[in-house]
Formats: C-alpha cells, structure tokens, sequence
C-alpha cells in the first residue's frame, strides 16, 4: 500500500508492519495538536478505533501514532518512521505534520477514506517504512468558480477534503462574475438579493441551442465564509478570495446600475447574465465605483486572512470605455494613453489600497496590460507568455496555463464526453505539464510561486460534473504541484497509472464521480449538441 499519490521524494521499505489496534494512542506533542484531532476524527470514522489521547511522547508505543515538530525541517517538510516504535510523524511546522497525515491516511488504504467502519474484523496496518517528502511549489492550487454554477457550502466543503487528500493548499475561491454575485456583502445587499440570481441558464457551450428555463442561484452568507475559511485552515490550506473586476461584473451592475456606463447603455436594464462568453458590460472608472468597491473588498478583508487577494482583472472588453464620455474624462485628467492604461489604473488603484492594508494583489494576466501594478502578482493564464513576462519583471506568478490546466476543457478526444469542449488534455498531458517554463533563469524562476487548476464550471451545472472534470485529473496535478519530477517527456506515466490503480480505490471510498479510465459511464455522457468538439480557442471566445 505505498501507492502514494502524489508521489514523495524518498521510501525506504522495512520488513514488518505496525497494527493500529483498540489500545493504540495517538500522541500530539506541542503544536500538533490541531493536526492531532483531524487524525483522530478522521481515523476514528473510518477504523472505529478510539486513538486514546496519549500524554507522553513515549505513550504511542509499539502500535500508536505519535505526532511532533521538527524545526530542522523546512516549512512544509515531513518525516513518517513506521517501526518497531510505532508511526512517528515529524514535520517542520504543524502543516507539515499535516501533510505528513495524509500521507499516512494513504498507507493504511482506501477504507481509511470511509466515514464509517465496515463491520468486519480486519487489521490497520502500516508498512515498516521511513519517508522523507517536502513540495515542489509553495503555491498548490485549485480554483472552483461558484459564480456560473453555484455549489453549496457543504460541496465546497468537501472540495476541501479532497483537496487535502492530495496535498493542495491555496483555494482560489472565484466568487463573482457575470452570472452570479455569491457572497454577501452586508453595506450592499443587492449585490446577493439581486446579482446572486439568473432567471435562466444556457445549457453547454455558449453556441447551444439549449436552455435550462428555471432560476439558477445561492450565495455564501458571511458566516458560511467564516466556516468556510476556519475549516480549510484545519486543513492547512489558504482560501484566496477573488472580487473581479472591472470586467465580469454584470451581476454586480444588475443589482447597482450606477456601477456600469451609464452614459453608454441604460445599465437598468440589465439582469444577471443568462449565457456565456465575454461580456462587454464592465465597471465605469469612476469614484462611485472605487469607493463600492473599497466597501466590498473590506469586508472581504475581515473574512479572508490571506495575503494575496485576486481582483480578476482579465477579458475587461474596452469598446464602453471607449464610446464613455466620463470614461474619456478620466483618461484625459489622468494623463493616461488609452483604455489599456485605464485597466492598468484602476487595478493600480487596488493594489496601491490592499498594499495600505498589509495585503498583496494577484489578477489574471491582463493585468500585465497596460503596465503591472508595483508589487502585484499574476496567474498566467493566456499560456505562459504573461507568466514569463511578470516573473522577469519582478512579479511574482502563478503558472495556470488553459492549454494545459483549465479542468473545463474535455479530457478524451472521443464522442462522449460529456463536455466536448476546448483543447483536449487527457490525464497524461496534465501529468507532462510543467509549471516552470524553461526560458526562465533560475534567478526568474524564482517567482514561480506555484501552479493551479482551475475548475470554471460554465458546462458544469452540479458537483457530479465538476467530479467528472476534474478527477483523476487532479491527482496527476497534485503530482506536478508536489513532487519533483523529471522533464515532461521523461516522466514515468506508466508508474503513476500503477499508482492511480490504487488511488482510484481511494476515490471511490470518497465517493468521487471521477471519469473512469475506460470512458465515462453511461449517466455520464451528454450528447455533442451541448457543445461542437472544437480544438483550440477554448470554447467561451
Ligand atoms: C477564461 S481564465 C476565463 C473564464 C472562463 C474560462 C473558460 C479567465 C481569467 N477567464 O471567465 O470561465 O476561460 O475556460
């Protein structure tokens, strides 16, 4: 059972095995403790084992768990000894130790992913081994758009189980667009009693004929957040939150007209967007709108620790700053060259603002438009092109090529999937990407924080979908983000198959709606005219 996924940096194999029984402890030493009761709670469901609270370190014996800090470890670094002693989990803060747990989860096999025992005799075991394990990247994310489809607080919630499970820790946490306001913001109400709702939904790619006709919609309170926040903390992942804007922000408009160009269109008649694609209703530069939208962010602030906050910043069309008189105005009493520079500004604006205030700002590499704001740091997302760009100036980035990780595009070229839509990017090409770009110096490569997945759930309407997209895909990312591996075309796809092999038994346990490798299930599949199989330009353009 030393199928680890994703894979650690060394085993080495003993012969024996140490059996977790009813007289097992688990010992938490100084700063574990946190990690300490995640064990146990998750151990104690699936085993039925008590895990009794040891008090000593020397309590774990023979057959116990024992968990402690090592500063000589690096940060996220971990050691797990299972011998003569017992398991010994060693890590150089308490998320190493954590990481360090997971680990362990693994060894003792899929059933230890289930919330309740099966009722059989059968014996916990863990391998004699020693494994030393530290990540790759700093920066292992995934990001769930909630704004096209909503997903309730306990579905996020389980995202950042599964997210755990393989080792990922920053949840970018996209939380409004076009279609969909969902978080609630107590100084503007509208935002969620109006922009958190769509009358209708276009079913598949925007080109369908398809329409779902019923009212789509939800939103976070800001106690869900909280919750939502506390329990990935557990877990020792970061949630970035992302306000977008000053494009993707026409559920916003529709609940405060006086946000959009309101001397280019009658902003009034605008509703919560219905389809999909790039919208050309975008925020007006005005004060008004920086002064709403510092009201949001600091709310957002009171809620999201984090340092980094996301503001978007990507596909902000320009033709109504254009054909805006105010908008001119501003170029003109700025000094500025054009609407490029009047993006650059207004993000500028924001990230001068979240600086004040001991935070740092990341966006989509439109940001890089126009001028990149001082400090500021970019998810590459149009390929690596804008990644390179920022990491040689200085920035900071998170590599998120869509040609390579956007878990939206279809995963087999055949007929069925369900979602034929994008660049293909099977299981394999995600397991042969790689985050760093060889053109970089080391020097430059240094801004590589990290990588991320990211999940936009337009042509996907409920959690089974974005299972489907975005597992066993996953897994391979988790391996990428992780594990130092070899140059893409070196690496050892069929040894991590082998492994999947064992982790799809995981999955399972955990009641994960992956894509099978043999090609989806029959309830899985959904008909071509939800979206032309299209290679290239991903579908939404
Ligand atoms: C591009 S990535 C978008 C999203 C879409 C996605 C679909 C990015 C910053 N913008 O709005 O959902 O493509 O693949």
């Amino acid at each position: 059972m030393t199928e680890l996924i994703p894979a650690p940096r060394s085993i080495v194999s003993g012969s024996g095995e140490v059996r977790l029984t009813a007289h097992s402890q688990l010992y938490a030493d100084t700063g574990t403790q946190g990690v300490g009761h995640w064990l146990r709670t998750a151990l104690r469901q699936a085993t039925g084992l008590p895990l009794r609270e040891g008090r000593e370190p020397g309590d774990a014996g023979g057959d116990g768990i024992g968990l402690q800090l090592d500063p000589g470890l690096g940060p996220e670094e971990y050691r797990l000894v299972s011998d003569g002693n017992g398991v010994l989990i060693e890590g150089g803060s308490p998320a190493g130790v954590f990481w360090g747990a997971q680990t362990l989860r693994q060894l003792l096999g899929p059933d230890a992913y289930r919330r309740a025992p099966l009722g059989r005799d059968r014996a916990w075991a863990v391998p004699y081994l020693t494994i030393r394990d530290a990540p790759r990247f700093r920066w292992r994310g995934l990001m769930l758009d909630v704004a096209r489809h909503f997903m309730r607080k306990d579905d996020v919630l389980r995202c950042l189980d599964l997210m755990a499970a393989h080792k990922l820790n920053v949840f970018h946490f996209h939380l409004t667009d076009d279609q969909g306001w969902r978080i609630q913001i107590e100084r503007h109400p509208r935002l969620t009693e109006i922009g958190s709702w769509r009358a209708r939904t276009k079913t598949g790619h925007r080109a369908s004929p398809l329409w779902e006709e019923k009212p789509h919609g939800g939103y976070y309170t800001q106690d869900d957040i909280r919750e939502i926040v506390a329990y990935a903390a557990e877990r020792h992942i970061t949630v970035v939150p992302e306000i977008d804007v000053p494009g993707h922000s026409q559920a916003a408009i529709a609940a405060y007209p006086e946000l959009g160009n309101t001397d280019v269109i009658d902003t009034t008649a605008l509703s919560v967007w219905d389809t999909w694609g790039i919208n050309p209703n975008v925020l007006a530069p005005t004060d008004n709108t920086l002064r709403f939208y510092e009201g949001v962010f600091e709310e957002v602030l009171e809620l999201f620790p984090s340092e980094f906050v996301h503001v978007g910043g990507d596909e902000c069309p320009k033709d109504q700053w254009r054909r805006s008189e105010t908008a001119q105005a501003r170029i003109r009493e700025l000094g500025l060259a054009d609407e490029d520079e009047l993006q650059s500004w207004f993000i500028g604006h924001f990230d001068a603002w979240l600086t004040a205030r001991g935070r740092r700002l990341i966006g989509w590499d439109e940001i890089l438009q126009g001028g990149l704001a001082k400090g500021a740091a970019v998810s590459s997302w149009r390929g690596y092109a804008g990644g390179i760009a920022a990491a040689r100036a200085g920035h900071d980035v998170v590599m998120c090529p869509e040609q390579q990780v956007y878990l939206d595009h279809r995963q087999d070229p055949g007929p069925d999937e369900p979602v034929p839509i994008g660049w293909v990017r099977t299981l394999e090409d995600v397991y042969r990407f790689e985050p760093v770009p060889p053109e970089l110096t080391p020097e430059e490569a240094r801004h590589v924080l990290g990588t991320q997945a990211n999940v936009w759930t337009e042509v996907m309407e409920d959690p089974a979908r974005v299972d489907y997209q975005t597992f066993p895909r996953l897994a391979a990312f988790a391996e990428v983000a992780w594990s130092v591996l070899p140059a893409p075309a070196e690496r050892d796809f069929a040894g991590f198959e082998r492994r999947m092999t064992a982790h799809y038994r995981r999955l399972d346990a955990l009641g994960v709606a992956y894509r099978p490798p043999a090609g989806p299930l029959p309830w899985q599949r959904r008909p071509g005219v939800l979206g032309r199989p299209i290679d290239g330009p991903p579908p939404h353009r």
